[in-house]
């Protein structure tokens, strides 16, 4: 079986434990044994990362380009290949895997060429003969600490900002989806990087994940995760004065009004509730439909969720792969009780799926006669777990999407610009999706949420830049 080290200081590093790495469509796989690093190791990593960004930080935008792009070519030509190891571990279908892996190459493309463009101002002093600098300043070492759902793509929108503006990086992936983080890393290893700018440390949160939100020697910590964590990380580093990005949760509604073209608001529901097993972070869990297309709207979102074809990720005949491991697998089945438990009508899947392996395979869920009270629609599944809610009106459907804790995404399926223009407006969340799923978003503009699902600074785009640098205001007299 391989063996798979962590990266110090430009080293592989073998560690002390190494934990299996298991194909979730297909429990006999075993993808190989991948790292479980020890607290010192992580201290290892942290010492190289802050002796590293002295090097890395002094670096000009032309040897940050030639590194981002290098790393982003590679990705492009090995896509097939990687999308393939990312299905196998993860288990989300092959063609949305090499999605995912292609988008992480245009992101380190996007941000080879935001290190070239990062600028300044030069604003004269209220004091004669003074003239005032605007400048952005590495912040040093950053901790990533990502999540299995998107085991490429999150560690490419962390890591490649953090290095284009000169940082350094710890990071630790989610020990379900290591196989990602470790092939990118060693990607990242060839570039012509300072050793230790880039470190991978994989292991457990309760080990490695502390000691980075710990350590005073780590300026800023990005986290993508469950609520529950992030806001543990959140009291923490900003207790020792540390900057901190979080994305959480969702419980993203889809509004579907009575002139909604069917098809349209129908695909927007299955695809969003249901691609990638449901396991992101903007999901369309919560389908908020007015009377007047109803009947039609349910006729045919369940038969087309009834149709949808549960198999093992790298079969080119699967819509919806595995649910990613056993313990997430009871979660969805627990919720799957506590609707019907609390009223809610199932009308299609909500069981284990047969697909002929040993798998974590679901049956995607959709519950109807659903109300805003019930816990299906107040808590996140994150899996293939759907529940629609009729209203009367637009103004019901709104107040409705926006009665939540979270505001990641919110979609509307509508023809009315009138109703379009007032839910962009009035939706409180960070994104607004207009007749398109509320999952899936591109990668060159920000993302990002309001109340329980996001905080601190937007990640990806320019706007990434508020994180990961640092402002500084330099006054010259030309004496
Ligand atoms: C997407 O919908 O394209 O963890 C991205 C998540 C999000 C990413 C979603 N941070 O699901």
């Amino acid at each position: 079986m391989d063996k798979f080290d962590n990266y110090i200081g430009g080293q592989w590093v073998a560690a002390d434990k190494y934990v299996e790495n298991i194909n979730p469509s297909d429990l006999s796989d075993v993808i190989g044994l991948y790292a479980s690093a020890s607290k010192e190791q992580a201290h290892e990593a942290i010492d190289a990362a802050e002796k590293a960004s002295e090097v890395w930080g002094a670096s000009t935008p032309q040897d940050r380009f030639n590194a981002l792009d290098k790393i982003a070519t590679e990705i492009f030509e090995r896509a097939a290949e990687l999308g393939e190891l990312l299905a196998r571990e993860e288990g989300k279908t092959q063609p949305e895997a090499t999605g995912e892996v292609m988008r992480a190459g245009q992101i380190f493309k996007f941000f080879a060429g935001e290190a070239l463009r990062l600028t300044g101002e030069l604003v004269d002093s209220v004091r004669p003969e003074v003239d005032v600098e605007i400048t952005r300043e590495p912040v040093g070492v950053i901790g990533l600490i990502t999540p299995w759902n998107f085991p490429i793509a999150i560690p490419a929108w962390k890591i490649a900002p953090a290095i284009a503006y000169g940082n350094s990086v710890v990071i630790k992936p989610a020990e379900l989806v290591s196989g990602s983080a470790w092939a990118l890393t060693e990607i990242i290893s060839r570039a012509g990087l300072p050793d230790g700018t880039v470190n991978l440390v994989m292991g457990s949160g309760r080990v490695v994940g502390e000691e980075i939100v710990a350590s005073e020697k780590v300026g800023a910590v990005s986290f993508t995760g469950s609520v529950g964590t992030g806001e543990m990380i959140r009291n923490k580093v900003v207790a020792r004065g540390g900057k901190i990005q979080l994305e959480m949760g969702g419980k993203n509604p889809l509004v579907v009004l009575d002139d909604a073209d069917l098809d349209t608001a129908v695909n927007c529901a299955v695809q969003g509730a249901f691609y990638s097993t449901g396991q992101r972070c903007t999901a369309s869990s919560r389908i908020i439909v007015t009377e007047g297309i109803y009947d039609r709207f349910i006729e045919k979102i369940s038969a087309e969720t009834e149709a949808l074809r549960v198999g093992d990720a790298r079969d080119a005949n699967t819509q919806i792969g595995p649910v990613v491991d056993e313990a997430q697998f009871n979660i969805d089945m627990n919720y799957v009780e506590i609707a019907l438990k609390e009223g809610a009508k199932l009308v299609c899947g909500g069981t284990k799926a047969d697909c002929g392996k040993e798998g974590y395979y679901m049956k995607p869920a959709l519950f109807i006669d659903t109300t805003p009270e019930m816990t299906i629609n107040k808590e996140e599944v994150f899996g293939p777990v759907a529940s629609v809610i009729k209203v009367k009106d637009y103004e019901e459907a709104l107040k409705v999407a926006n009665d939540t804790e979270f505001g990641l995404s919110s979609g509307i399926c509508t023809k009315s610009l009138k109703y379009s223009r007032d839910f962009k407006r009035r939706a409180k969340a960070g994104m607004v999706m207009v007749n398109l799923p509320t999952a899936g978003v591109d990668y060159h503009v920000p993302f990002g949420g309001r109340k329980g699902s996001s905080y601190g600074n937007r990640e990806q785009g320019s706007y990434a830049k508020e994180f990961y640098t640092i402002v500084k205001t330099s006054y010259i007299w030309a004496q």
